[in-house]
């Protein structure tokens, strides 16, 4: 459906190389409806939860460091197939694997600056959007791009 939502972050070096313009239109040029968006340090203990199926692996502190070490642009859009889209957006986990023309695969070569996150289901992307957003910070509005995106 089109109501579908995900979960996108831009994470500190992305904020810092001032890579979050680029994201923000990227994922409004391909037709996705923004609906909240906010800029945040990521507290220790939201992290330990948003990334609560990684806390055994070795890079977990390191992670969490990172995600710390500047704000975070947490943003949530809305569209048709959203999260499997914005993942595709985004290329994949290493930058180094991430094909041109995606998000990590123009502009990050490190795993652990890899500049952005994104929701990997849906059911990810419904606990993420209310482990980051408050109800009342998503807005809910009529796009007047929707009759030139969807048929
Ligand atoms: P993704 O961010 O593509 O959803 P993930 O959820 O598996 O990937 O991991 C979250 C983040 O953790 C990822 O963006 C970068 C870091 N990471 C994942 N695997 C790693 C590894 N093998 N070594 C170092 N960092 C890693
Ligand atoms: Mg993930």
């Amino acid at each position: 459906s089109n109501t579908e939502r995900t979960f996108i972050a831009v994470k500190p070096d992305g904020v810092q190389r001032a890579l979050f313009p680029e994201v923000l239109r990227r994922f409004s040029q391909k037709g996705f409806k923004l609906v909240g968006i906010k800029l945040t340090f990521a507290k220790e203990e939201l992290l330990r939860e948003h990334y609560s199926d990684l806390q055994s692996k070795p890079f977990f502190p390191s992670l969490l460091s990172y995600m710390m070490s500047g704000p975070v642009l947490a943003t949530v859009w809305e569209g048709k197939d959203v999260v499997k889209q914005g993942r595709a957006l985004l290329g994949a986990t290493n930058p180094l694997q991430s094909a041109p023309g995606t998000i990590r695969g123009d502009f990050a070569l490190d795993m652990g600056r890899n500049i952005i996150h994104g929701s990997d289901s849906v059911e990810s992307a419904e606990k993420e959007i209310a482990l980051w957003f408050k109800k009342d910070e998503l807005v809910s509005y009529k796009s007047e791009m929707y009759g030139w995106i969807y048929e």
